[in-house]
C-alpha cells in the first residue's frame, strides 16, 4: 500500500534529512507533504529531481495523512500531534514531548521493535545521543548483562538545529577577522546566558533541572532505562557541546554482569547488531570520528578496552551521525517497521 506522508519541520536540520531518507530508501509514499511555519510557506525543496513546496502547518494539514513525522520542537508536537492522530495519522515524533509518557512506545528498531505494537497513534523517537548509545550496547546487554553506564558526550551543534550550525560558522569567521564573537543561540536558545561555541566546549545541552543535571543528561538517563525496559540499570551522563557540525561522540563506561568477559567478546557481540560497525584497531590508528561518521547510517564503536581497576568494567568510544541514526534515519526505520 502506498501512503500519504507529512513532515512537520520539513525545513529544519532533521526534517530535511527525513525527506532525503524517505526518497533514498524508496519508502512507499504516494505523497510527501512538507510542513513548517508560516515563515517558510511557499519555499521550494528539490530532492532527487522532485520538487516539494513547503506549506504552513495547520490542523487541516493532516487530513488524509497516514504517517506524520514531527521534528519542529516539543511545543509544535504538543500542539499538532493530537490533531494528526484525530485525523487518522500515526505520528512518529522526534521531540521530547511524549517520550517518557506511559503508553507511548520509545523505539529504536534494532533494540525494541516489539514495543511498536502497543502504540495508540504516537510513537516517540528517542534523543539522538541516547539512540546511538543503546544501539551500540544492545547486544552486549543481551549477551552479558549491563548493570551500570557512565557516559560523557561530545555533541555536534547540528543537534541544536540549523541556527546553531550557522552560529558556529559565523563565530569562526568572527574569530578569523578578530571581531567580537557574538553568541545568541548556544548552549540553548531559551537559556538566559549564551556562550561562544567556536573554539570552546560547553558543558550544558538544554536547560538545567533542579538536580544539577541538564535535561539532555536526564534524557539519556531516563530514555535508556525505558528503551532497555530496565529500571535497575544505573545510568549517569555528562553532556558537552563541541564545535563539531555533525556527529555526536560518546565516551562510555559500562559494567557487565559477569567478570570473565573479554574485550574480544564485547567486540564480537557488538558486531552482531545490524548497523553497528566496530572500528577498533589501535595498531593502525583506526577508531571512529564524527567527521567520518557524517552522512553514514551506521553507529561506529572503537577504543574498546578493559578498566584496569574494575574486573567487569569496559570503556569505549561511540560515534554516529546525530541527524541520521540519531534522528531522521531512526524515524524512517520506525515507519518501515510499522508497515512491515
Ligand atoms: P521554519 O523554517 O518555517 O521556521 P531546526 O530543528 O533546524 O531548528 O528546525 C526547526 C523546524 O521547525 C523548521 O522546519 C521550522 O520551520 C519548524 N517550525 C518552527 N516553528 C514552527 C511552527 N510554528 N509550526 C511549524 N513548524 C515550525
Ligand atoms: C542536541 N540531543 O544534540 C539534542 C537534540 O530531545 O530531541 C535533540 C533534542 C531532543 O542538542
Amino acid at each position: 500500500k502506498e501512503l500519504n506522508v507529512a513532515i512537520v519541520g520539513a525545513t529544519g536540520a532533521v526534517g530535511s534529512k527525513i525527506l532525503e531518507k524517505l526518497v533514498a530508501r524508496k519508502f512507499p509514499a504516494k505523497s510527501i507533504k512538507m510542513l513548517a511555519s508560516k515563515r517558510s510557506a511557499g519555499t521550494e525543496i528539490v530532492v532527487d529531481g522532485q520538487k516539494y513546496i513547503v506549506e504552513e502547518t495547520v490542523p487541516e494539514s493532516f487530513e488524509g495523512v497516514d504517517i506524520a513525522f514531527f521534528s519542529a520542537g516539543g511545543s509544535i508536537s504538543k500542539k499538532f500531534a493530537s490533531e494528526a492522530v484525530k485525523r487518522g495519522a500515526v505520528v512518529i515524533d522526534n521531540t521530547s514531548a511524549f517520550r517518557m509518557d506511559e503508553g507511548i512506545p520509545l523505539v529504536v528498531p534494532e533494540v525494541n521493535p516489539h514495543e511498536l505494537k502497543n502504540h495508540k497513534g504516537i510513537i516517540a523517537n528517542p534523543n539522538c545521543s541516547t539512540i546511538q548509545m543503546v544501539t551500540a550496547l544492545h547486544a552486549v546487554k543481551e549477551k552479558f548483562g549491563i548493570n551500570r553506564i557512565i557516559v560523557s558526550t561530545y555533541q555536534a551543534v547540528s543537534g541544536a538545529g540549523a541556527e546553531a550550525i550557522h552560529e558556529l560558522g559565523t563565530q569562526s569567521l568572527q574569530f578569523e577577522e578578530r571581531a567580537d564573537i557574538e553568541a545568541e543561540i548556544l548552549p540553548s536558545a531559551s537559556a538566559s546566558k549564551h556562550y561562544p561555541i567556536a573554539f570552546n566546549a560547553i558543558p550544558q545541552i538544554d536547560l538545567f533541572d533542579e538536580s544539577g543535571y541538564t535535561l539532555e543528561e536526564l534524557k539519556m538517563m531516563n530514555e535508556t532505562k525505558k528503551i532497555f525496559s530496565d529500571d535497575k540499570i544505573a545510568v549517569t551522563a555528562t553532556c558537552v557541546r563541541l564545535p563539531v557540525v555533525t556527529g555526536h561522540s560518546e565516551s562510555v563506561y559500562i559494567e557487565v554482569d559477569s567478570e570473565d568477559v573479554t574485550v574480544e567478546a564485547i567486540r564480537a557481540a557488538m558486531a552482531t547488531t545490524t548497523g553497528v560497525v566496530v572500528q577498533d584497531d589501535p595498531s593502525s590508528q583506526s577508531y571512529p570520528m564524527p567527521l567520518y561518521a557524517e552522512g553514514k547510517d551506521e553507529v561506529f564503536v572503537g577504543r574498546i578496552r578493559k578498566d584496569p581497576a574494575h574486573p567487569s568494567g569496559f570503556h569505549m568510544w561511540i560515534v554516529a551521525d546525530n541527524l541520521l541514526k540519531g534522528a531522521a534515519l531512526n524515524s524512517v526505520q520506525i515507519a518501515e517497521e510499522l508497515i512491515k
